[in-house]
């Protein structure tokens, strides 16, 4: 393969984030919204948009810019990107507000269902030469009157230590630091993977110049996706970061919570070790 067909571009993650939104999440059969709740959201989001044109004076010339780039974010295929970066983490936070158990976090462009299962202790799928730092991830997964949840699924994706995912960047295998460890009678698991490189926002795609002609910064700090679920428990969408990592206090997504930063320390064979312990809530 060429250098070119193995580059990671925005146009290429942002095409298969796109596909894999419309494929998992766009169901055309279900019920439409009613009509005057659209009436009420449509409206009050272009009334607001009025407000901010008269606010701060917007000109034809910004106008046009902002056509132009609303046009090229579709083009890239950033949609899914700047939605989940920019907007997600409010609806996170409205949906979960009453929520017990384990705080989670923004689902964010890359999840892909059915990844394969692994048995309570696993190595994550890696390549032999996976680079970075090796670490051994433990801990239970219980309901919220600390009963173990044996067969509970723990979905675990993650970038690799160049910040890159499989299935959205070229060259990695399709499943690679992808899958889904299902808890022991116990509710108990203990997963050997890497630590994540921090991750960058494409710079060059649509989110990437408004980050740039904004004077942003483009990343978010290292991080492990999980989705916890069983049956009975409403299923939990988290990520988990790591102290003192880099952009943990000014992560561009928004996501990063107390609750969810982990502190490895080396175990008596000098792996990286931590154990984080999930509690999921009844359904309601
Ligand atoms: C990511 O890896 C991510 O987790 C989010 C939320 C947005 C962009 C890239
Ligand atoms: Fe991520």
């Amino acid at each position: 393969m060429s250098d070119t067909t193995l580059k990671a571009t925005a146009a290429g993650s942002g095409a298969s984030a796109t596909e894999r939104f419309l494929t998992d999440k766009t169901d055309v059969s279900g019920p439409r919204a009613d009509t005057a709740r659209v009436n009420t959201l449509a409206t009050e989001v272009i009334t607001t948009v009025h407000d901010v044109i008269r606010r701060h004076q917007v000109t034809y010339e910004e106008y046009n810019a902002l056509k132009s780039w609303l046009i090229s974010v579709g083009q890239d295929g950033e949609w899914p990107l700047f939605l989940d970066v920019w907007i997600e983490h409010v609806l996170e936070e409205v949906a979960t507000a009453t929520r017990k158990g384990s705080k989670g976090t923004i689902e964010g462009p890359y999840y892909v269902p059915s990844a394969p299962t692994l048995p309570s202790v696993s190595v994550l799928p890696m390549r032999d030469t996976e680079a970075g730092t090796p670490l051994l991830f433990q801990g239970q997964v219980t309901g919220v009157d600390g009963e173990p949840l044996a067969g509970a699924l723990l979905e675990m994706w993650q970038a690799d230590d160049d910040g890159l995912y499989a299935q959205f960047a070229p060259g990695i295998p399709e499943w690679n630091l992808r899958g889904g460890v299902v808890t022991d009678d116990e509710g108990r698991f203990a997963v050997t993977t890497i630590q994540p490189a921090p991750y960058q926002i494409p710079t060059d795609g649509s989110c990437g110049r408004l980050i740039a002609a904004a004077g942003w910064h483009a990343w978010r700090p290292a991080h492990i996706h999980l989705k916890v679920s069983a049956p009975g428990h409403q299923p939990l969408t988290t990520q988990l970061y790591f102290k003192d990592g880099a952009h943990i206090q000014d992560d561009v997504a928004s996501a990063v919570k107390p609750e969810l930063v982990l502190d490895p320390r080396p175990n008596a064979t000098g792996v990286a070790e931590v154990t984080y312990d999930f509690v999921l809530a009844p359904v309601s």
